[in-house]
């Protein structure tokens, strides 16, 4: 194969792996951050370095290259309320050894997104999510917590609530690497009006 089309065949057929998520300010991800380590320290695993941490409203995986632009068309067309997020709660899933964060009550604008961004990604032929999963707001704080490290899920975040007001989604790539996930925000959309909540 001539080396053009050879590089032509790879330009075609390489892909990104994205998602859709809320970035948090630089505060309150140190907040999160800090709250991560110590969690770590106490039950094991690996901490979410402040600059990683996110709140995913939808995973695609992997995209050919040639569809981010229409990724990011799709995105910018969607409109929503901003608002804002009370984190105050922490969670861990034993199925994947997750220590989280989240909300105990999300604001229904979360939902009204989510739901939004998703049904324009599906009429424009992407596909998003975990198979027959339901989306459950969680910020990732600790992965590979060990098993039975911790007994009682489900309890106050230990600073109390945090206040997140989110008044833009991203598009987020993931570069994987032998010591996590590095990310880079490749798109920002705006959400409608001040972030309540
Ligand atoms: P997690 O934090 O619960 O692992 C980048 O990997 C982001 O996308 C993370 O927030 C991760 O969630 C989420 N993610 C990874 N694979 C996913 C999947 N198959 N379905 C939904 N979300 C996924």
């Amino acid at each position: 194969m001539p080396a053009e089309s050879r590089q032509q065949v790879t330009a075609k057929r390489a892909t990104a792996r994205v998602f859709f998520a809320l970035w948090p300010s630089a505060e309150s991800a140190g907040e999160l951050g800090q709250i991560a380590r110590e969690a770590a320290a106490r039950f094991g695993g690996r901490a979410t370095r402040p600059e990683s941490i996110h709140l995913t409203l939808a995973f695609l995986g992997n995209v050919p290259e040639a569809r981010l632009p229409a990724l990011l068309a799709v995105a910018a067309a969607v409109s929503a309320e901003a608002f804002t997020l009370s984190i105050n709660r922490l969670d861990f899933w034993a199925h994947n050894h997750l220590l989280w964060a989240g909300c105990s009550a999300p604001p229904a604008q979360l939902a009204e997104l989510v739901s939004t961004l998703c049904e324009a990604l599906r009429v424009a032929g992407f596909k998003t999510g975990r198979a027959g999963g339901e989306f459950s707001p969680h910020v990732s704080l600790v992965r590979r917590v060990p098993a039975g490290a911790v007994s009682s899920a489900d309890c106050p975040l230990p600073v109390g609530t945090l206040r997140w007001p989110c008044s833009r989604f991203v598009l987020v790539r993931s570069q994987l690497s032998a010591t996590g996930s590095n990310y880079r925000i490749i798109g920002e959309f705006p959400l409608a009006g001040e972030s309540r909540g």
